[in-house]
């Protein structure tokens, strides 16, 4: 029989197994990106001063006191030479909560530093808090923009899930004290909206998800764009959709920007969300496009379907089917991270470049929006690829490449 002092080391022992647990590439890949083996964050990372009392006289069986449920939607920036993650932790009471975990190398040693974000609440406190995006501005700042979800003041006596989705507002200096300025205000619901990085126009700029209701869309129209004049007193003025959603695509139901988009000599580089709807629910994927340098309102690439898609164990979860992202960084050498949740209950890296998000998107044929459309698109591969196959088989008498012709 283990004494308690044994047990507890037990914990830390198994956990620092999990921890250090080296990532490795999964050995397929599609040529825009690598998947890694294993979760990056799971429950399981948690501290285990979070969730044991490690009293024995308070605590003699040793039980988990304070249960974490799922670890997913993160911020990330680099921080330091070090992968920062602003976690979505969430616990098993159902409120999410940000905490940070930092790794040395991005892709795995993710270890959560010992206390969670203390978050000031707004004005009007909100219920829950989650899917943060983090923007480094140029005016000095970082942002922490995240949704704000209150019950509905206007759902009828008994109706106790109705919610409202505001954008929170916060920033900080150095990542450990945060300060709550006012919820951006706008005409309706938002959720998944995130500050651009630069100053457009002298004004600060915000993409935006304009839903009718706490989970449906409605007649927003996709990802929008408004410019704000002061982050500390934020009002949407005027909003315009620049990159819509489309009936029978990957986005029909809703779509939402990820992280700030990413500053390359062709264009801005954006990673955002499409969900559609089956009989299984809503599936969320993952997409690219990419907006012009100099207006980064104007849609200039626009790949047609998903860039990631759930796979395998990736499909199973809280909330199965589903792919998201809201954090991802570019390394000085051009190597992107891209930080994603499967199924609301885990954290996942994939490697790509700018270089081949960019080729991506400039080169994969947009959506012609019909099945002939999209026969045609392949037509057009194929035809090209039966003259290059032609060719190489011409100049190379021992390689037979291509049996079919
Ligand atoms: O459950 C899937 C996702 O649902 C919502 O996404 P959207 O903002 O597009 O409606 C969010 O609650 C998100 O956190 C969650 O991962």
């Amino acid at each position: 029989m283990k004494t308690f002092k044994e047990k507890v080391n037990d914990l830390f022992n198994e956990q620092e197994e999990l921890l250090t647990r080296p990532n490795r590439p999964v050995a397929t890949n599609n040529g825009v990106y690598i998947r890694y083996e294993n979760p990056i964050l799971t429950a399981a990372h948690t501290p285990v001063i979070w969730r044991y009392d490690l009293n024995e006289e308070t605590n003699p069986y040793l039980m988990e006191r304070i249960g974490m449920n799922a670890t997913l939607n993160s911020g990330a920036i680099k921080w330091n030479d070090k992968y920062l993650l602003v976690v979505r932790v969430e616990g098993a009471d159902r409120k999410s909560f940000f905490a940070i975990a930092e790794s040395p190398n991005g892709i795995d040693n993710f270890r959560f530093w010992d206390f969670p974000v203390t978050m000031p609440p707004a004005e009007d406190p909100e219920t829950n808090v989650y899917d943060m995006r983090l923007t480094a501005h140029e005016d000095g700042w970082v942002y922490g923009i995240f949704c704000a979800e209150r019950k509905d003041p206007n759902a009828p006596a008994g109706d106790l899930s109705s919610a409202t989705a505001t954008a929170g507002i916060a920033r900080t200096r150095d990542l450990q004290t945060w300060e709550r300025l006012p919820d951006l205000k706008s005409s309706s619901q938002q959720r998944n909206v995130v500050l651009h990085p630069e100053f457009v126009n002298g004004k600060y700029a915000l993409y935006t998800r304009p839903q009718d209701g706490f989970i449906d869309a409605g007649s927003g129209g996709g990802i929008g764009w408004a410019l704000v004049d002061d982050m500390t007193n934020a009002v949407v003025t005027e909003e315009k959709i620049i990159d819509s959603r489309f009936y029978h695509t990957i986005k029909e139901v809703k779509n939402g920007e990820g992280p700030h988009p990413i500053r390359t000599e062709k264009g801005w580089l954006h990673l955002a969300h499409g969900v559609r709807g089956c009989a299984a629910g809503l599936r969320y994927v993952l997409y690219l496009y990419m907006t012009d340098l100099e207006d980064p309102s104007k849609l200039i690439a626009s790949p047609a379907g998903h860039f990631m898609a759930p796979e395998g164990e990736e499909r199973i979860g809280d909330v199965s089917n589903v792919l998201f992202t809201n954090g991802w960084i570019a390394d000085e050498d051009g190597t992107v991270y891209i930080y994603y949740a499967s199924s609301d209950t885990r954290m996942h890296v994939a490697l790509s470049s700018i270089d081949r998000l960019v080729d991506y998107c400039l080169n994969t044929p947009s959506d012609r929006l019909t099945s002939s459309g999209s026969v045609e698109t392949l037509k057009e591969q194929i035809e090209k690829n039966k003259q290059i196959v032609s060719q190489l088989n011409k100049e190379s008498q021992t390689t037979e490449l291509c049996m079919n012709m």
